[in-house]
Order: C-alpha cells, then structure tokens, then sequence
C-alpha cells in the first residue's frame, strides 16, 4: 500500500501542474483504463462524454491496458501522469481500506442501488478523501454488472452448487487484496493476474477460471475458452469515472457543471446497455455452448457474508455505513 505522506505530495504535485489560469485553454484527458473499445462504459465516455466536453477538453482514451497497467491508474493521476481512468472501488481500497465496502460480495444489490449509494451523502466523506489525499476526484459511478463464475470446466466434470465446490479451483480475480479476499470468500484458490492477460491463461489452462459480468465475458470473448457459467452474482460490480483533481479545479464552474453532466449521462447510457446485454447474453453464450446455471445463491450469500464479518476490512467500514447502504437498498 502506498505511504500516505507520499500520496499528498504526489497530489500536490499535479495539482501544481493545472493552474486554473489555463481555464481558458483546452486541456487534455488522457484516460486508461484495462476494458476494451467496445466495452460499453467506453463506448460511452467516447460518444458522450468527449462531445459533450469538447470546447474546453480534448477526450484521449487508451485501451486494453496499453498506457497504464490495470491497477496503477490511480496512482498515475495522483503523479500527474494520468488525467482520468475508470477506477474501481478495490483499487481505491488499496490506499483508503474502507472503500472495501464497496467492494464487498453481495452488498450492493443492483444498478439502481449503486447509483442511490453514490450520490446519497455517506458517500462524502469517502469522495472527500480520495480528493484531498490523493487528488482523485470521483465523477460518476458506472455499472459493469453482475459478476459470475465462468469456468473451464464442463458442468459435468465441475457442477457448482455451493462454495465448498469451488475448493481448490483457481480462480483469476484482479490484483488487489480486496478482489482476492472476495475470491477466497467465495471458496476459490485466488489467482492474482491483469485483466488482458486472462484470455491467454484460460486458453492454456493455467488457471480454471474467471469472475466477470457477461458483457465483458462476452466483449473480451472469454467464451471461447471456457465451458460454464455458475450465476453467482457474487459482486453487482461498480467502477467510478476517476478524474485528476488537480484538471477538474483547472475549470471554470461552468465547464466544471458541462463535464459533470457529461459524466452522468455518459454513466446513464452504458447502464442501460449493459443491463440489456446481461439480459440478452445468456442466449448468445448457450448458443456458442456454454452451460449457464443457478448454483445455490443462499449458500453463496451466507459464506461469502460470513467470510467479512471481523475481517479486517470489515474493521475499516465507517460506523454505521453498511446500514446506511442496506437501507438504500429495496
Ligand atoms: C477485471 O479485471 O476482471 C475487471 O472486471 C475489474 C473491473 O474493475 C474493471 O476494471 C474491468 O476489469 C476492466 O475495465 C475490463 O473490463
């Protein structure tokens, strides 16, 4: 975990960078993020988002992990390096620990649940300090969907029932230690890896799966090398549109206002796209031969439930919060 003291001077340095006498030129948002062009938070951001803000913001977007590597966006934009990324809450734990909360199996419960949760007021103080400490600031909450477990194995060699099924079964989960924790709470051997590097490790078997939504399994084509999937919905997953500080305070309230709306709608749009294609998807991968089944989502729940409660990251949750989300919940 990066030192605290280094990331207020790494926030401070970019923040240096952008005067806000450049108001009156355009500046330049380079974006990375792991996902693909045709992903649809990147669809979107790309029609619009970079339209929308066009008159003061040049929109360059970089894909597949191709200008920073999956996990090191955040501390880019802290470095100046990187003006925007689609960030996810796990990443954020890696400096902030309670924004594991966001990152925890089976608490957020749907699209609309997440969208309640960002915007209701819990969500300050954690906006706040991944501003004021790292100079991030969190712009929207995009949905990526409900993660499964999609597996190499046939249902007939592997049938998942219950995370007892999972022992011994390597499962590729991103590079953090919430996402591996959230890994060995569904009963899993976790196996660290980058997003881009997965297709490659299914397809020679050095691991035995993946969790993701089925757009993206569909989008990064995990389908062709893969013959399940077990329909966990283990994390209703959330990435936030995550922009340098240091750009957004180089706007004038106006600007500032456009961009916000931009990132909203942008958001808006690749939500509902998203929620159609998990919708529609199920069709598709049965087609191409994959078996698609409901494991016991009660046996599911209750383990990976029981996995967090005294867990340190639980140990990091704010007083009261988790409540305050299930309360926004249905
Ligand atoms: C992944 O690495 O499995 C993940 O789904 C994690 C998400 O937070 C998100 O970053 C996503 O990858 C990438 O955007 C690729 O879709």
């Amino acid at each position: 975990m990066m030192k605290f003291t280094r990331r207020v001077a790494l926030a401070l340095t970019a923040a240096a960078l952008v005067s806000p006498a450049l108001a009156a030129d355009k500046i330049t948002l380079r974006m990375s993020t792991p996902a693909s062009d045709t992903d649809q938070r990147s669809v979107a951001l790309e029609e619009i988002f970079a339209p929308a803000v066009a008159d003061f913001a040049t929109y360059e977007p970089h894909y597949n992990g191709s200008l920073i590597k999956q996990g090191a966006e955040l501390e880019s934009i802290a470095s100046g390096d990187l003006e925007m990324s689609i960030a996810s809450a796990q990443e954020l734990a890696q400096f902030f620990p309670e924004f594991s909360i966001f990152a925890t199996g089976y608490v957020h419960q749907d699209a609309e649940h997440q969208v309640r949760v960002f915007n209701d007021p819990l969500m300050d103080p954690f906006k706040e300090k991944a501003e004021a400490e790292l100079g991030v600031k969190l712009l929207t909450v995009m949905y990526l969907g409900r993660r499964h477990v999609n597996l190499r194995q046939t249902k007939e060699e592997l049938t998942v029932n219950t995370p007892d099924d999972l022992a011994g079964i390597n499962l590729r989960m991103p590079g953090t230690d919430a996402w591996q924790f959230l890994g060995k709470a569904l009963g899993a051997n976790p196996t660290p890896m980058a997003f881009t590097e997965v297709y490659t490790a299914l397809q020679t078997g050095s691991v035995d799966g993946q969790d993701n939504p089925l757009p993206t399994v569909v989008d990064a084509k995990f389908y062709e090398v893969t013959n399940q999937i077990a329909l966990t919905s283990h994390l209703v997953d959330l990435n936030y549109v995550a922009l340098s500080k240091a750009a957004w305070d180089a706007l004038t309230p106006e600007q500032q206002a456009t961009m916000q709306e931009a990132a909203d709608a942008a958001a808006a749009s690749a939500r509902e796209k998203q929620l159609q294609k998990e919708a529609d998807l199920v069709a598709f991968l049965e087609s191409e031969g994959l078996e698609i089944y409901e494991p016991n989502l009660e046996a599911f729940r209750e383990h990976v439930q029981a996995q967090y409660v005294g867990s340190e990251f639980a140990k990091s949750w704010p007083e009261g919060v988790l409540a305050e989300i299930n309360a926004l919940g249905n």
